[in-house]
């Protein structure tokens, strides 16, 4: 009887995740993948086995890892090699896998090599090799083809990433700059994977942004969502700051964090989470700027920032950061009455321009230019052998 209830209390004690929390967004897939084995030679004839076939991984805009996880827990093997015949000396190769995944992938295999990345539509990269088939040097024996276990890691690429305390109305501001239609409300964590809006400008100029969830004060020690979703800004150009004008406090439990203080503790934890970031460039926008009293607050926090490496010292410890982001631009929005919304999207384009042109300084001549243009239409063209 004592067993029986003992039972019935550990069923009880279970912590069934909330099913909200259960997102349907996967950012990494382990595969196992076959290469087909070479087909047998016919050493009589001097016949040749047929290649085994190769896994691929293309990139394709409209995948996504989601499609893969019907792989799971299987073997992905692609065809073998025909074996040669009397009838048909030279036997046929395996037929190939070309698994479709999507932009942003970075391919490892089971030790941690980068077999490679996958930026652009039809990118490729060979997951597992055929076995040759048989041949003299073999003598005409096919061999197996590579078998390696695989992860494919996704990293949103977007243009700008969007980083914030919750609730500082990160997805409210990619509501009001671009036509994706994230889920906004009253509480913390509304956001749960990452989305991605793309800013249109007038002239057909479109950048993308990538919205993430909220990132609380220790989140490097896994508080909140932790630091799971930060990889996604790693291929981001530039970052932009969301910060509530009020503040922040998760519960009445816990401290209530100024806005100067949630943006020094949002450096702190990009820093925990890869000092690298901090090399981007960084825009901060102070967000709720339509509430009592923001204006003030808004001068003093950019008063604040201007002379921060004088006031560092007076900051408490738990939330100085070791390396201060200078911030390219600090700006005031509403992304709720629209206001300052327009300046903030002009902004950015300059800034992503900048950007361009200084990784990019080789600009050719005009007349240069069009020598190389009409090389390649020549080799491309039409020609009359
Ligand atoms: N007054 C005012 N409220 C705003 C503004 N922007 C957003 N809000 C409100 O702030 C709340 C949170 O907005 P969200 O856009 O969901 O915030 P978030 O940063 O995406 O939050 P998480 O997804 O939880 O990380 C919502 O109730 C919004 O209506 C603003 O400019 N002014
Ligand atoms: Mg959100």
């Amino acid at each position: 009887m004592v067993f029986i209830t003992k039972i019935c209390y550990a069923v009880k004690e279970i912590k069934i995740p909330r099913n909200y929390l259960r997102s349907k967004f996967l950012d990494s897939v382990r595969l196992h993948v076959k290469g087909g084995t070479g087909g047998t030679g016919l050493p009589k004839f001097g016949g040749l086995g047929g290649q085994g076939g190769c896994v691929y991984c293309v990139g394709s805009e409209n995948a996504n890892l989601r499609h893969m996880s019907k792989y799971r827990a299987k073997t992905i093997t692609a065809g073998h090699g025909e074996d040669s015949r009397k009838t048909k000396i030279v036997g046929n190769p395996g037929s190939d896998i070309k698994l479709e995944v999507p932009l942003g992938v970075t391919v490892y295999r089971e030790d941690g090599k980068v077999l490679g990345t996958i930026d652009k539509e039809g990118d490729t990269v060979i997951v597992a090799r055929g076995g040759p088939g048989g041949d003299p040097d073999n003598n005409f024996l096919g061999h197996f083809g590579q078998i390696h276990h695989i992860r494919l890691d996704l990293k949103l690429i977007a243009d700008i990433g969007l980083v914030g305390f919750p609730n500082a109305g990160k997805s409210s501001l990619l509501k009001a700059i671009s036509r994706a239609k994230p889920r906004i409300a009253n509480y913390p964590f509304t956001t749960i994977k990452p989305n991605k809006g793309i800013i249109q400008y007038e002239d057909l100029r479109q950048i993308s942004m990538a919205d993430l969830p909220g990132l609380i004060e220790g989140a490097h020690i896994n508080i909140g969502l932790g630091h799971k979703f930060l990889k996604h800004v790693e291929r981001t150009k530039l970052l932009l700051f969301i910060a509530d004008v009020e503040g922040f406090r998760l519960s009445p439990r816990h401290t209530k964090r100024t806005c100067l203080e949630t943006v020094l503790l949002l450096n702190k934890e990009l820093e925990l989470y890869d000092p690298e970031l901090l090399n981007k460039p960084v825009i901060l926008a102070i967000n709720k700027m339509d509430l009592n009293g923001a204006e003030d607050i808004f001068g003093e926090v950019k008063e604040s920032l201007s002379n921060i490496h004088n006031i560092i010292e007076k900051i408490p410890e738990e939330i100085r950061p070791e390396n201060l982001i200078s911030f390219q631009d600090i700006i005031g929005i509403s992304a709720l009455k629209g206001s300052s919304v327009e300046d903030l999207k002009q902004l950015l384009r300059k800034r992503l321009d900048d950007l361009a042109e200084e990784s990019n300084p080789d600009i050719i001549e005009p007349s240069r230019l069009l020598k190389k243009n009409r090389a390649i239409v020549r080799e491309r063209g039409p020609q009359i052998t």
